[in-house]
């Protein structure tokens, strides 16, 4: 008699995936003391935001659990040196469910370019967590340099050879154990991306560094691909940002004052429903819908904030105390009125000491200046059409602000309209930013809808039908990231705009140049977000007995969308 091997029992990968963020997390506080000042920053500040919502929709509470849950979400980068390494990366990631999504091509930025072509690992359905993983290419630089790159790279060992056994064994079995999990995670936090504040080949990194090749530098002369920031999300990035500047003593206590009350009259108009669903995941829409009507004085706007700023005085928030590098000039992203892709704010790199370990045996103590601390707020993804207004749109706040670069030290609030003037295009709330095409909404049949099915006028308008209330829709909440954010980000921590390339002819990358590299597709956003909406839309209508009203051309085109989106496999 034969009998059947036992089923193998998989970890589940995506409860995996939140241990490692959160272990990832707890590495990170333990090497950084700012970024566990900084959670606590954001702790305090989104319950600002809390107690605000409270009041205007009496009965909204987040307990202290589920409000660690939902602003738990971590996206991190790392920079990777070889095209192995980068295969083992992608191996690891895909045994936390994160699968390479949307190709950067970070050396085509204009004078922003830098030598890194990237991809950011996620889950493709609801992620949570992130990790932003460029490559280093060494051939964006003169022959002399790249081989000199090439050469300290490839003494490097950052993967254990137990780490790959388990990397493969994933890709072989479809899975991992849990202890196997477990370990794979340790890999990571102590090895693969931690920081060790040990280096190679001091006159290298300097020849490097004093070249403006900084980027090559935090790659080439460390052993691992340690994490340069590990980014929370925020329900107010100004409030954050201006409980940061105070804290680190670079806002006083009226300038605090003046920031916060405007970040939080701003938020009482713009947290409307669907601000609430789009910030609060675990919030069904009929939860949403059913919140009841309150008010919010503004001499209750002033009881938050100064309750904010008393706890922020309190010593253990002082990080003026820490030593740091201070905090980003501007907000990375939209103006804050507009709530479309996500804006991301960061403090400084810190100069923390290194030790490099010559050939020779001898060491050099040095610095080295790259881990940050960003944080972030997630609005609704935006179809192509809305993407091309919000490229449009930076660039005229760009120029603008290239104009007077010093006014929003001068003058926040003429800065901030600036900013709002060169965004001036969009709709600031979801039914408009809908209506006009800008931003992907999942749909469903209300009801009243079902209710009325087979019974409704012949009409496969959706207009018509959300505004009968036989139709509702959610925005969906953009899961990726920005180059040019990204941009701004690399060049307030490297202190240079932009890194030029010194190959002889600069060289162009595609995106299936890393496919190849990892031996895996990189999915395309959009056709997840696409695919998302037009299945609800097809649903919608069915539940409405109105498919057979919808215009064959646009049935075609929605078929067409999900079929691109289910020959993804990612359901
Ligand atoms: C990556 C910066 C990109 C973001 O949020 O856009 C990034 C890096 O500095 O290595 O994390
Ligand atoms: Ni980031």
């Amino acid at each position: 008699m034969v009998f059947a091997a036992p089923a193998r029992v998989f970890a589940n990968k995506v409860q995996m995936q939140h241990r490692l963020f959160a272990e990832l997390s707890a590495m990170f506080g333990r090497e950084v003391p700012l970024y566990d000042k900084a959670l606590l920053v954001n702790k305090v500040a989104n319950q600002a935001v809390c107690a605000l919502l409270g009041l205007k929709y009496p009965g909204f509470a987040l307990q202290e659990e589920q409000l660690d849950k939902t602003s738990g979400e971590r996206h991190g980068a790392i920079r990777i040196g070889t095209r192995e390494e980068y295969r083992w990366v992608a191996g690891f990631f895909a045994a936390f469910a994160m699968l390479p999504h949307n190709f950067y091509d970070m050396t085509a930025l204009g004078g922003k370019s830098q030598p890194i072509i990237a991809t950011a690992f996620r889950s493709p359905l609801n992620p949570e967590h992130r990790v932003f993983t460029s490559l280093l290419m060494t051939d964006y630089y003169s022959p002399e340099i790249g081989a000199r790159l090439e050469k300290a790279l490839s003494r490097r060992r950052i993967f254990s050879d137990r780490a790959k056994e388990l990397i493969l064994k994933n890709e072989e079995h479809g899975g991992l154990s849990e202890e196997e999990s477990e370990e794979l995670v340790r890999e990571g936090t102590t090895r693969i991306f931690k920081w060790t504040g040990h280096a190679h080949d001091h006159a290298l990194y300097k020849e490097l560094s004093d070249a403006g090749f900084k980027i090559a530098a935090d790659v080439a002369c460390f052993e691992s691909h340690h994490l340069n920031h590990l980014t929370p999300n925020t329900f107010c990035m100004e409030l954050y940002t201006a409980a940061m500047k105070f804290a680190m003593g670079e806002l006083d206590a009226a300038g605090f004052t003046a920031r916060a009350t405007g970040a939080l009259e701003a938020l009482r108009s713009a947290a409307d429903k669907d601000w609430m669903k789009l910030h609060f995941r675990h919030l069904t829409m009929d939860a949403v819908a059913a919140l009841p009507a309150g008010t919010v004085e503004d001499a209750a706007i002033g009881t938050i904030v100064a309750g904010v700023a008393a706890r922020l005085q309190e010593p253990d928030l002082d990080l003026t105390k820490l030593k740091h590098s201070g905090y980003k000039d501007f907000t990375e992203g939209p103006a804050s009125d507009t709530p479309v892709l996500l804006r991301q704010d960061a403090y400084k790199a810190l100069t923390e000491p290194v030790v490099f370990h010559e050939a020779d045996g001898s060491t050099v103590n040095s610095a080295h200046t790259a881990r940050f601390g960003e944080i972030e707020q997630r609005f609704y993804a935006t179809t192509p059409k809305g993407r091309e207004l919000y490229d449009r749109s930076l660039a005229a706040a760009e120029a603008e602000r290239g104009k007077n670069p010093n006014l929003i030290k001068e003058d926040f609030a003429a800065y901030e309209a600036s900013c709002a003037a060169a965004f001036g295009a969009f709709p600031k709330r979801l039914p408009g930013l809908v209506k006009e095409g800008l931003v992907f909404a999942r749909y469903s049949a209300t009801g009243k809808g079902a209710a009325a099915a087979g019974t409704l006028l012949p009409t496969a308008d959706l207009q018509a039908l959300v505004e009968e209330g036989c139709v509702r829709f959610e925005g969906l909440r953009y899961e990726d990231f920005l180059p040019f954010s990204a941009a701004g980000i690399f060049a307030s921590n490297l202190g240079q705009y932009g890194t030029q390339s010194t190959a002889a002819e600069k060289p162009t990358y595609s995106q299936g140049q890393l496919e190849k590299i990892m031996g895996r597709a990189i999915l395309d956003p959009n056709v997840i977000y696409a695919g998302m909406e037009a299945e609800s839309l097809l649903q919608t209508y069915a539940d409405l007995g109105h498919l057979a009203n919808l215009d064959p051309a646009k049935k075609k085109s929605l078929e067409g969308a999900v079929a691109a989106f289910q020959a993804l496999a990612v359901g």
